[in-house]
């Protein structure tokens, strides 16, 4: 078998707003966009498909912290309680520079402490979506584990901006992290996270930053001239036993295939020597030169040799769905890396 797929319909009630030019409007992440995947998934016909096993709500507090995890699974009928007058729940003040921020007991407060983007926000659909595309991950991870060679999870809401506790970027639970770490349960020695989505992912990085078991390393636009903004420079390599365990590749605005691919050459330059004996990749395809939101320059024909590169690495591989907004070529550009992966 090529790859093993996992997925489900629990993103389904889950499409809420984000502030984009100053205005108010339906999110970039739409169902649509988990639709387009699983319609080029059926269209291939040579991946298993499989759906996932109930959430281990353990494994989500080792990479959140469960205040966040009570959090996120309660904002919205406190919203609603609350009477406020939008349909999705979102702060509107965060601490600013200098701040020594408590926690706020008030819904408003709590949602600025919890969030570091307005470009996200919490709808009725939102809990079970961010539960459910965590089990894809889960699954994922533990039939990798069984001795699946490489699985994909279908992950809908993505994950990669999700830090320990706070949402943003149209993330709320790491679903890279939570396979991550599952993995490392499951017997794991040491595992590499390489990120491939147009943005930085700021929450893999914040969670795994201290940490010598985990790896993180990422391919992404400059964060000075794009989101998310604060996270993703160069200098930021990992503190304490994390130490240089964290790399960060900023490419600018424009960065067509033969400098991405350089890119990846240096990220898997890096790897290879880790001892890391299992892979997560974070697999965001706004890459894309038609990505409505994002400005690299890479092809179609880019998808498919990105996979086989990976697959080089020779190790039991764990794909998790992140970003990627030109919906119409969304799924045969994942279904690409995938089949490039799965047949070097
Ligand atoms: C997972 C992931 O890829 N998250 C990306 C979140 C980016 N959110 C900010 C998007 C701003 C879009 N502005 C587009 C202007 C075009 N009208
Ligand atoms: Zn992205």
């Amino acid at each position: 078998m090529e790859m093993l797929v996992v997925r489900s319909d629990a993103h389904r009630h889950h499409h809420c707003l984000e502030l984009d030019g100053g205005a108010l409007v339906d999110s970039w992440d739409t169902p649509v966009r988990a639709e387009s995947v699983d319609r080029a998934v059926d269209a291939f016909g040579r991946f298993e498909c499989i759906g996932p096993d109930p959430l281990d709500r353990g494994l989500i507090e080792a990479v959140h912290t469960s205040d966040y995890v009570v959090f996120l699974e309660e904002a919205y009928d406190r919203w609603v309680g609350a009477g406020h007058a939008g349909p999705c729940a979102m702060g509107f003040g965060w601490p600013g520079r200098g701040a020594k921020p408590r926690r706020p007991h008030d819904l408003l407060g709590q949602l600025g402490y919890h969030s570091f983007a307005a470009d996200c926000s919490i709808g009725p659909g939102t809990w079970a979506a961010a539960v459910g595309s965590a089990a894809l991950a889960q699954t994922a991870a533990d039939r990798v584990a069984d001795g699946v060679r490489s699985a994909f999870a279908r992950c809908r809401p993505p994950g990669h901006h999700a830090m320990r506790d706070q949402f943003g970027g149209y993330c709320y639970l790491n679903n890279a992290a939570v396979a991550a770490q599952r993995l490392r349960r499951r017997g794991a020695g040491r595992v590499a996270i390489l990120d491939v989505d147009y943005h930085h992912g700021n929450g893999t990085q914040d969670i795994f930053y201290d940490r010598d078991d985990i790896l993180y390393c990422s391919i992404h636009c400059d964060p000075l001239a794009e989101f998310p903004f604060f996270f993703g420079h160069a200098e930021e390599t990992g503190t304490g036993e994390g130490t240089g365990r964290n790399f960060n590749l900023p490419l600018p605005r424009g960065t067509t295939t033969d400098a991405w691919f350089e890119a990846l050459e240096h990220a898997l330059e890096w790897i290879e020597p880790s001892g890391c004996d299992h892979l997560v990749v974070s697999l965001g395809v706004d890459t894309f030169e038609a990505d409505p939101i994002s400005h690299f320059r890479l092809g179609c024909d880019a998808f498919a040799p990105m996979g086989e590169r990976i697959a080089q690495l020779g190790l039991p591989t764990v794909f998790v769905l992140e970003g990627g907004y030109a919906s119409d070529e969304l799924g045969d550009n994942v279904v690409s890396v995938l089949h490039g992966f799965g047949s070097a």
